[in-house]
């Protein structure tokens, strides 16, 4: 028997489930990308406004590629479970805000009809980096994006996130209903500007017009978002199908922590997070720089030079003391420098809770899932607090370590010579790299670090960068990680 709204008086009593009805909720939210993160993250925050009788903010759900989410809960009425984990056991709650499902490649029309209706209000994004269709060194809109140039050939019928935002903004503004706002859950430097930017310069490309018009009414407030969300695996599903009596095919696992700091602009109204846990702030550059230089960072680092140590989970690279003490050092000695003071966080205390964080083992978060896209995400995580090092005329070796440690794995061959399934939009230009590499540290490094979409033009050309850089890929090379971890943390 299927979880679903007719079987939901049937959970056990350990299992909370919606506390409203159901029935009565209307959707003022579209979420474009309804994978796992948004799952146990923004719905859960609008489970609880919605539980808190602010019935207009239900969300419908929209994949823009894969159908695989709305197939398995749409039999379920949307609804599914989220496990929190933790050493002290599984909590499970049904969420319930996700009322409705779309698969934008399936029903492009219906989606734009809901991103359309008035009563949508706010418009929320998790998809994932590389959705946005920039260049990750400038954050500018990637003209030559094959969506992109299908998008403005065809703009009522889109396929990219800019696509649709822009041709549902275009319907709102022709029938003169208020825009909505834009709030982009991903974790990109300056979120919301770096997406108004994107979408202003697709809706000039459009008609510059409405790109104007887009620059001046439509807000793209920034975010900060945190949850440890790893992919759900057959196990988890079995474990919780235990615990409900019910089987639900495609549960959430996540931590137990969670964060959500959001820039206060919502033109034409938000939901009361500040009620249900949210920080409503004027400023979120602090948060989000403390959030991505040290626990993204950090996370990368480990899961290039775990997964080449041969660690499945990032709780398994921590378990492994040289590891441990390396996220210890990488931290403490050269990535908090680079963070500016966030109001009222304690950096000790939250540099303390991450690293308890990333060795809870009841989170199997595997360092190939986390590893999957780095062209996307080194620039803000590694690169950027690099540049602050370097303005600092401070050394960098461990950041350094974490790039090398980025060369090494999209080489595409582990430390046994067998390959990596590297996963990132620009996979086949590190390939074409490597061939070209042929094994050796220094020509890698000088293919890689030739791609400007990732280093720009600035890094490749200082070499208080390329030295240390270079330095850690031949000792990855040499000794493998394990041994080169070692070696950095004895000197650190
Ligand atoms: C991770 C993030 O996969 C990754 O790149 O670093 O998804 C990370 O788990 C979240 O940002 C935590 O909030």
């Amino acid at each position: 028997m299927r979880l679903s709204l007719s079987t939901l008086d049937r959970l056990p009593r350990d299992v909370r489930r919606p506390a409203y009805d159901l029935a009565t909720v209307s959707v003022g939210v579209v979420h474009l990308g309804v994978g796992a993160f948004h799952r146990a993250h923004q719905a859960v925050y609008l489970d609880d406004c919605l539980a808190r009788g602010a019935t207009g903010w239900a969300v419908c759900g929209a994949s823009l590629r894969s159908p695989d989410t709305s197939d398995a809960l749409d039999p379920q009425d949307g609804l599914y479970a989220l496990a929190v984990r933790s050493g002290a056991g599984d909590d499970l709650r049904v969420v319930g805000s996700l009322r409705r499902l779309l698969v934008a490649p399936r029903e492009p029309q219906a989606l734009l009809v809901a991103m359309s209706d008035p009563k949508v209000r706010i418009v929320t994004l998790t998809v994932t980096e590389k959705g946005y269709c920039h260049d990750p060194a400038t954050g500018a809109l990637d003209e030559r994006h094959p969506d992109i140039i299908a998008d403005l050939a065809n703009p009522s019928a889109p396929k990219s996130a800019p696509g649709y935002l822009v041709e549902a903004l275009a319907r709102r503004r022709a029938a003169g209903v208020a825009p909505f706002t834009v709030l982009c859950c991903d974790n990109l430097p300056a979120n919301g500007e770096t997406v108004a930017k994107v979408v202003t310069r697709f809706a000039t490309l459009r008609d510059p017009d409405l790109g104007r018009w887009v620059e001046g009414e439509v807000a793209f407030p920034c975010t900060m978002v945190d949850r440890i969300v790893p992919a759900t695996t057959d196990a988890d599903r079995a474990l919780v199908a235990g615990r409900l009596g019910l089987e639900d095919a495609w549960p959430v696992m996540a931590e137990p922590f969670s964060q959500w700091v959001i820039e206060d602009r919502f033109p034409t109204g938000r939901p009361p997070l500040e009620e249900v846990g949210a920080q409503l702030v004027a400023d979120v550059r602090p948060y989000e720089d403390m959030k991505l230089r040290l626990l993204n960072g950090s996370h990368s680092t480990l899961a290039y030079l775990g997964y080449l140590a041969g660690k499945e989970t990032i709780s398994d690279v921590m378990a492994a003391p040289a590891f441990a003490r390396l996220v210890a050092a990488l931290q403490d000695s050269e990535v908090t420098a680079t963070v500016p003071p966030a109001p009222g966080a304690d950096l000790a205390a939250y540099k303390q809770a991450l690293r308890e964080r990333f060795a809870n083992p009841a989170l199997k978060h595997r360092t190939w899932q986390i590893a999957m896209d780095g062209s996307q995400k080194l620039p803000q995580r590694l690169l950027a607090p690099i540049r602050d090092r370097l303005a600092a005329g401070a050394p960098l070796p461990l950041l350094a370590l974490g790039v090398a440690g980025w060369m090494r794995y999209v080489s595409g061959q582990d430390e046994a010579g067998k390959p990596i399934d590297v996963r990132d939009p620009l996979a086949a230009r590190f390939a074409a790299v490597a061939a070209e590499a042929g094994g050796d540290a220094g020509r890698l490094a000088d293919g890689l670090l030739a791609i400007r979409e990732v280093f720009g033009t600035d890094l490749p050309a200082d070499p208080r960068f390329t030295g240390p850089v270079r330095a850690a890929l031949a000792s990855l090379y040499r000794q493998g990680a394990a041994a080169t971890v070692e070696a950095a943390v004895a000197q650190a």
